[in-house]
């Protein structure tokens, strides 16, 4: 071979390197499990529906109905639906406050939406006039506040982005047929709107998490959602994107229906999983009925509720990300400050057997107890939201001989014997804190 070929070999062959393109999609189980780390053991988010449907809050016309669907279920023409943004001025607004409300609740995580269905931008977005600083009179960067107080906090930062844009003449679907536009153009849209903005959210932002949604429209492909996957993960590797960048989730359950579907975790929403699965999965569900601000929604979910599905969605090794939706005034409606103040004390006490834990094959025993487990395996923890006289009785787990039994939020270990295969564990006269307890077994 003339050396010159050889030369011409081995730049082709560096050149090529260079510029092939990593496909995200094909990453081994390992690179996925140390990517999603931090994700998995956080175990609890903060969701938080915020845009101009919080002026409307649920009434048009007089007429009730609808939350950050409100331009749908009403047919509100784009043109009148705009006018929201002048009136969009949410002057108490305090992002330290939000995120302290987060964080208080035991929340590692929150994930706020840049843009919704109806297409409005609550950044100082370069791509659109139809944003926060420009179209409404508040003129304060919503991300930028909040994402500095999260990192001020340690808190991670989401951004929920819908795929669907009822703003956006390109962007019109078939499925949503009231608003009138000619010869929409929604490809236009993706590589001139949609992906513009996304790279613009990534480089000013920094967000750990983008969390799609509005993938169902037929316009949208699982070919374009792999597309979009690997633009974004060659902008920011570390992301952790949902499932709804793609095609592959299945209804409301949430779970890919079919193999290699892009996405990072499954999305059940006002919903959690039968059963425990070992597939990346975060249930996300509303605090009262709905997701946006609707003032007269009062249909609040106790405490006792939230801390049963957090626990419940532990076992099962899933994540909780638990909405808020503030009013046009900036403030967390004060029955959901209420309840995650009060799901933080529970926090205070338990979380050791929610932060960095894994579910156990056993992860139930009854309606009353759950089980997990520390991710390096050494504590099992038991946790219970009932007790029938100073003892709790469990057969699907059974500590070694020798094992040491606490109680968190209790000093000294507790008394304990099995019987016939049956765990019994003597508890104190009084137990610490409310709604749910947990022993957590030592070997
Ligand atoms: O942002 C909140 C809601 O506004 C949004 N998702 C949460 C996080 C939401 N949009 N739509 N819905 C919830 C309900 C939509 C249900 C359906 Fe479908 C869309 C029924 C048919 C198309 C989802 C996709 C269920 C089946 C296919």
């Amino acid at each position: 071979m003339k050396k010159i070929n050889l030369l011409a070999i081995v730049m082709t062959l560096l050149v090529s390197h260079a510029f092939a393109q990593k496909n995200y999609l094909q990453e081994s189980k390992a690179e996925k499990a140390k990517r999603m780390q931090w994700w998995d053991d956080a175990t609890f988010g903060m969701f938080i529906h915020w845009g101009l449907y919080a002026v409307p809050a649920g009434e048009y016309n007089g007429k009730g109905g609808g939350a950050e669907w409100i331009m749908e279920t009403h047919k509100i023409p784009v043109s009148a639906y705009e006018k929201f943004a002048g009136q969009f001025n949410p002057q108490q607004f305090n992002a330290k406050e939000w995120v302290r409300v987060a964080k208080d609740a035991g929340a590692k995580y929150i994930v706020i939406t840049s843009k919704h269905h109806d297409g409005f931008s609550i950044w100082d977005s370069k791509i659109t006039n139809y944003d926060i600083m420009d179209a409404s009179p508040f003129k304060r960067d919503i991300l930028k506040e909040l994402s500095e107080a999260c990192k001020a906090a340690g808190i991670q930062f989401g951004l929920y982005h819908s795929i669907m844009d009822w703003h956006q003449p390109d962007a019109k679907s078939k499925d949503y047929p009231h608003q009138s536009t000619e010869n929409p153009d929604f490809a236009k849209y993706r590589d001139e709107y949609l992906k513009p903005q996304l790279a613009e959210l990534i480089k000013k932002y920094n967000p750990s998490i983008l969390w799609f949604d509005g993938e169902w429209i037929p316009e949208w492909t699982e070919e374009q959602g792999k597309d979009l996957y690997n633009y974004l993960r060659r902008l920011k590797p570390s992301l952790i994107i949902n499932n709804r960048v793609g095609k592959g989730r299945s209804g409301m359950q949430g779970m890919n229906k079919y193999e290699n579907a892009a996405g990072d975790f499954g999305t059940p929403e006002q919903e959690i999983l039968k059963n425990a699965s070992q597939d990346y999965w975060e249930s996300c569900m509303t605090l009262n009925n709905n997701w946006g601000f609707v003032k007269n929604d009062n249909n609040w979910k106790s405490t006792q509720t939230l801390v049963d599905n957090l626990v419940d969605i532990t076992a099962k090794g899933g994540n909780y990300l638990l909405n808020i939706g503030p009013s046009a005034e900036g403030l967390i409606p004060e029955p959901g400050v209420v309840r995650l103040a009060e799901m933080g004390q529970w926090m205070k006490i338990n979380s050791e057997a929610i932060y960095n834990t894994k579910g156990l094959n056993n992860y139930k025993e009854g309606e009353h107890i759950r089980f997990t487990s520390s991710n390096n395996g050494k504590s099992a923890y038991v946790i219970f939201n009932k007790v029938a006289g100073n003892e709790i009785k469990f057969s699907l787990l059974t500590p070694k001989a020798g094992s040491k039994v606490y109680l968190l939020g209790w000093d000294k270990p507790l008394a304990w014997s099995i019987k016939d295969g049956t765990t019994v564990v003597k508890l104190p006269a009084e137990l610490p804190g409310s709604f749910a307890w947990t022993l957590k077994i030592q070997p």
